[in-house]
């Protein structure tokens, strides 16, 4: 395929200035009319032929300034509309399109969603629209004209504010006319028309302006949506108060819809969601869900500014809207909840999905170089790791000079498509600095590593830290990386406040070179460092460090994200030793005893951080720690073992914890992180209790799956009986199954459930399961929930060494290829591992990656991964 690559861009040849679409919806025969004024780019190249981008359409008429434009002036096909000598002033071209919507299954353009009219167009699919200049350095204004049959599509919604609307005289139709004043690219270009039902609510802006926020979901189904609706006004009120950032229309709809290639997207003023992310309710969504959502629509209005006021010059820049804005989202919950549990679960997604990425074939800079389908470049490394460079960028320069950076930056590029230069430039001219080294962090692949060693001076009371960075992955001609390193000491009692050194500015130190030195004075004793302090960079740290020194900065830390690393580093320690065949039981009832103290001091005062204590280093986090010659079934079994060791050790005290944290019957259900924290920590105890005692986990967990009283309980105890085989789990999973029969989102829950069993029937089950009426291919969420858990949720038996894991998912992915290439690519990231497999199952995935590739008619996106990952 093409390779599109960043050092080819040069600006467009020509500029369109204002839209005018009639969109006249209809199931089969869209009409589509745009009416595009067209001027050459005094920055391209003169007297250029004009080449207006084409995805699948059909022209049905063409006119140039009002006059049918004859057949030798053009050429035209699905891909492409060209005018080869176009006029070298501005003028006005009428393009006529039609449409099938209900037959659009890649969900890339215009497409129906049971029934909804909408639209889907970043990143490329305004050009299955209409022939336009489909690249978001194109910046224009739209009016857009929707018309469709009254009964069908009573709600009609555009971009902007809407100007008009009405019946259309002796027919059953009626249209609504929506103006959007703020120039933009095509990408955030969005309707929709269908049957909903909607919730809304006022909000005043700090500037004084009147917006009616709207959320829109299925007929029904309004009342789900208050929870989405009251995080939209806790998102407009943040980001006045935080960044100074005013929203600038009379409107904010989002609508819900349930064919969804992505969470959600940011089109100026209508932002179109997964109805996943706006559905909430105590009896249907988790706690997660009930975050999730919280976060997603933040995340989709911060982009209102960092991404659409100031959008993308290229693809290329993507991190520019996407790390910036999952930053501002990871703030903004941080805010509305704790902010180290908040952390950690950030570090968390990382660690389970940038690191292994940023290891394997996969790897890209966090502003890739080239690539041949930029759909395949929403990943983990644009949107995880970009949002850590901001974070990095924070603690270097501090958050005063942050914020003044921030506000240059919004104010120097209002209304334009920038670049990372431009980000960064703002902050040199704020704070006088030359950012051109952290600029590295863009700019390579791969994770460092830095590796410490500490050497206390009794004689000199000095304790001093060697540091050496490494890149691998980056090439051998790699700079060193800018890293922030946040630390502390810590004694036996507690943190030594009185040790201090001169190269610490506001507890940072900043780590630039290839090696480098720190050294503290007034330390007494030995002390303990706590490094990487709230995890201050995205990096691997090698430091050799005793069991019993990491308990202690358990006990005594002042940092929360270290107190719950140090204890995820002896977790790991003592898993991965006894993969090595060593003697851990001893290791094991030290850590035992140093989290049950742990819980008795903590337990009830933080229960949602206590929960995350408990929880032991994933099956994935152990493979990416391992690195090589990975045997999944080898970890399971060290992690299965530690659990119920642990669980037998603590099992008063967690048997006592459910005790203090049940809720009382007939108290209200409250979605609030302290609420949503104490059932953590009891569903984390009662799945402990389950590892160590089957017999009794079943019981109580059938119990709570029986007595919940809303999806979180529920979901938690069917989630530790689906880890135990037997009768009960299977009448709790059919009886689950016929209560949700017709809550699509809740059965995903069950599908993936299912699919993450660790048990040789699974593949089987999954495959019965592809067959249940509630599941369909055509449906993004139920793939994901369905095949996605099973590929990238189940290691065990995704990578089973027979390679049936394998063949499961390359029949889905070679069968999705057909209808939705988009979402038949991501599924295949679940290979973005093979590499360090150990022999056999290595063999086994390459061999499905190949028959993948040497499909005939692949699409460009799965043959993109397909053949990166062979690569
Ligand atoms: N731009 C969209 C987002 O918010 C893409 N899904 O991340
Ligand atoms: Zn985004």
């Amino acid at each position: 395929p093409p390779t599109v690559r960043l050092e080819d861009y040069r600006p467009s040849d020509h500029l369109i200035d204002r839209v005018e679409l009639d969109v006249r919806l209809d199931p089969h025969d869209t009409r589509v009319t745009a009416r595009l004024a067209i001027r050459p780019n005094p920055a391209g190249r003169a007297g250029a032929a004009l080449v207006l981008d084409g995805d699948d359409l059909r022209l049905v008429a063409l006119a140039l300034d009002g006059e049918p434009l004859a057949p030798a002036a053009f050429r035209v096909a699905p891909s492409a509309l060209t005018l080869p000598e176009p006029p070298q002033r501005p003028f006005t071209l009428t393009i006529e399109t039609r449409l099938d919507p209900t037959a659009n299954t890649k969900l890339m353009g215009l497409y129906r969603s049971n029934g909804v009219y909408c639209t889907q167009c970043e990143a490329d699919g305004f050009r299955r629209i209409t022939y336009f200049l489909d690249r978001p350095d194109v910046l224009s204004v739209y009016t857009t004209r929707i018309e469709a049959e009254a009964a069908q599509a009573p709600v009609l919604l555009g971009n902007g504010n809407i100007i008009e609307s009405g019946r259309i005289e002796g027919t059953d139709r009626h249209f609504s006319i929506w103006h959007d004043p703020h120039p933009k690219p095509a990408y955030l270009f969005a309707l929709v028309g269908g049957r909903l039902d909607r919730m809304t609510a006022p909000f005043t802006t700090m500037e004084g302006r009147a917006v009616e926020l709207a959320v829109y979901v299925e007929p029904g189904k309004a009342e789900r949506a208050a929870y989405a609706l009251d995080a939209v006004a806790r998102s407009m009120k943040w980001d006045e108060e935080v960044f100074g950032r005013a929203y600038d229309l009379d409107v904010f709809n989002v609508v819900a819809v349930s064919d969804f290639n992505m969470g959600a997207m940011e089109n100026k003023g209508l932002n179109i969601f997964n109805d996943k992310y706006v559905l909430a309710s105590p009896e249907t969504a988790t706690d997660a869900d009930y975050a999730a959502i919280e976060a997603i629509i933040a995340h989709e209005y911060f982009h209102n500014w960092s991404g659409n006021r100031i959008t993308c010059r290229d693809w290329f820049q993507l991190c520019l809207k996407e790390g910036l804005t999952v930053f501002r989202d990871q703030e903004f919950s941080s805010d509305m909840r704790s902010r180290d549990v908040h952390r950690i679960g950030e570090v968390r997604t990382l660690r389970a999905r940038q690191f292994p990425e940023d290891a394997g074939p996969l790897a890209h800079p966090v502003r890739p170089k080239l690539y041949a389908e930029i759909n395949n470049f929403y990943t983990a490394t644009v949107y995880e790791k970009g949002a850590e460079i901001v974070r990095m960028l924070r603690t270097l320069i501090g958050e005063r000079a942050f914020r003044a950076g921030m506000d240059r930056y919004f104010s120097e590029n209002d209304g334009t498509a920038a670049t990372v230069e431009h980000f960064l430039k703002a902050f040199e001219a704020e704070t006088g600095r030359d950012l051109s080294d952290f600029a590295e962090w863009y700019e390579r692949p791969g994770t460092p590593r830095v590796a410490v060693s500490g050497h206390y001076d009794e004689a000199r009371k000095t304790y001093r830290l060697d540091f050496r960075q490494t890149r691998p992955g980056a090439g051998a001609d790699a700079p060193p990386v800018v890293i922030p390193v946040r630390l502390g000491l810590i004694g036996a009692e507690g943190p030594l406040d009185g040790a201090t050194s001169p190269q610490l500015e506001d507890g940072v130190f900043v780590l630039d070179a290839p090696e480098a030195s720190l050294t503290f004075e007034n330390v007494p004793a030995a002390p303990v460092p706590s490094l990487f302090r709230g995890f201050s960079a995205p990096v691997r740290v090698d430091m050799a460090m005793d069991d019993a020194d990491r308990l202690t900065l358990l006990r005594h830390d002042t940092d929360g994200f270290n107190r719950w690393e140090a204890a995820q580093r002896v977790a790991a320690r003592l898993m991965t030793g006894a993969l090595r065949g060593e003697a851990t039981e001893a290791g094991a009832d030290a850590f035992a005893a140093a989290l049950g103290a742990f819980l008795d001091d903590r337990a009830l005062s933080d229960p949602a951080f206590a929960a995350l204590v408990l929880a032991l280093p994933s099956e994935s986090d152990l493979a990416d720690e391992i690195g090589a010659e990975i045997d999944p079934d080898a970890i399971f079994s060290a992690r299965r073992a530690l659990r119920a060791r642990l669980g037998t050790a603590l099992s008063a005290r967690l048997h006592a914890l459910r005790d203090a944290l049940a809720e009382p019957a007939g108290a209200p259900f409250s979605p609030d992180a302290a609420s949503a924290g104490r059932r953590a920590l009891r569903n984390a105890a009662l799945d402990l209790i389950a590892a160590a005692d089957p017999i009794q986990g079943a019981a109580l967990a059938g119990a709570q799956v029986a007595s919940a009283t809303n999806m979180t309980d529920r979901l938690a105890g069917l989630s530790t009986l689906a880890l135990l085989p037997g009768e009960p789990r299977e009448a709790a999973l059919a009886a689950f199954a016929e209560r949700y029969a017709h809550e699509p989102l809740v059965l995903d829950k069950w599908f993936a459930i299912q699919a993450m069993i660790p048990e040789d029937g699974t593949v089987e089950r999954v495959r019965g399961l592809q067959a249940h009426p509630a599941f369909a291919m055509t449906n993004p969420n139920r793939v994901r929930s369905l095949v996605g858990s099973f590929a990238l949720a189940n290691p065990t038996q995704f990578n089973r060494a027979d390679g049936a894991g394998f063949a499961l998912a390359t029949e889905t992915v070679l069968a999705l290829d057909r209808t939705n290439p988009q979402v038949a690519a991501r599924l295949m990231t679940a290979f973005g591992s093979w590499r360090r497999l150990e022999p056999q199952r290595r063999a086994a995935a390459e061999s499905a990656l190949r028959r993948i590739l040497a499909t005939p008619g692949l699409s460009r996106d799965v043959a993109d991964i397909a053949g990166r990952s062979l690569g």
